[in-house]
């Protein structure tokens, strides 16, 4: 266990967790003045760790029952991947596709879908809200990111996980990234079952994302690979999400 993961964990019990936050984004809104697309980063901070006053960093995501799940989960964004290797992987059952964990870890790792799935998982319905003004719910089996991120155990100076995803819009790779918070979140779950069928292609397949208090963009599908980061600014337009960079969405997507 790294120094950040204990410290992350005893604050999460002694729940000083929001002071230390709180802390953070006042250091950062001070060290991030100049250039000025990064007063739009400070304020997304400002504006988690503002929400973070108000609602538990534990706080779930409510769950329902399995009757109200949505009859019709509608697909958004990409429904497809349009690739010689996703269309291989998926026509072998993604006998030989990887899950591949690195950046700021001490033990980069590689996972095959049945390995992951040998794994304790959770299942949870929940209702999926998307910026374009739609909601469904659905049932979603995975593993636990932590679970994870525990494995790979992450080092020091890592604060953010970063999604890479197999489906591009144009060349540009669809992406995203959370805070050691909500990676952490007992509801940050890697699924590959919905509704209790394998996760079909439109909604990711094999393995995406469910970050339950947080936006529909955040739920990275297709997901390929998860690194430990110190900081999404250095990555690719630096926004810290393929929207985020693409259309200005807010990098914190709390509900
Ligand atoms: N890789 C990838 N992940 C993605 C997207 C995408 O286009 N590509 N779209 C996002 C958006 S805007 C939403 S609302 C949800 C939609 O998930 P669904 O297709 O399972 O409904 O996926 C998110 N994750
Ligand atoms: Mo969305």
């Amino acid at each position: 266990m790294t120094m950040d993961r204990r410290k992350l964990l005893a604050g999460l019990r002694g729940g000083v967790v929001l002071g230390a936050g709180i802390a953070l984004g006042g250091c950062q809104k001070i060290l991030e003045t100049g250039p000025v697309d990064e007063v739009a980063s400070s304020l997304d901070l400002f504006t988690r760790d503002a929400q973070r006053l108000v609602t538990r960093p534990t706080a779930l995501a409510r769950e329902y029952a399995p009757h109200e799940r949505s009859p019709d989960f509608r697909a958004n964004g990409s429904r497809t991947v349009d690739t010689p290797e996703y269309r291989q992987h998926l026509a072998r059952g993604f006998a030989d596709w990887r899950l591949t964990i690195g950046g700021l870890v001490a033990k980069p790792m590689s996972l095959s879908l049945a390995a992951l799935q040998r794994l304790p998982a959770r299942t949870q319905i929940t209702r999926h809200d998307c910026v374009e003004g739609w909601s469904a719910i659905g049932e979603w089996t995975g593993t636990p990111l932590g679970l994870l991120l525990d494995m790979a155990q992450i080092r020091g100076g890592a604060r953010y996980i970063l999604f890479r995803c197999a489906d591009s819009f144009g060349d540009t790779p669809y992406y995203e990234s959370i805070d050691l918070i909500e990676a952490f979140h007992p509801q940050t779950i890697l699924a590959w079952r919905m509704n209790g069928e394998p996760l079909p292609e439109r909604h990711g397949a094999p393995l995406r994302l469910r970050v339950e208090r947080q936006l529909g963009y955040k739920h990275a599908k297709y997901v390929t690979g998860i690194e430990a980061i110190a900081d999404y600014r250095q990555i690719a337009g630096g926004k810290g999400g393929f929207w985020e960079d693409r259309a200005g969405y807010q990098w914190w997507a709390g509900i």
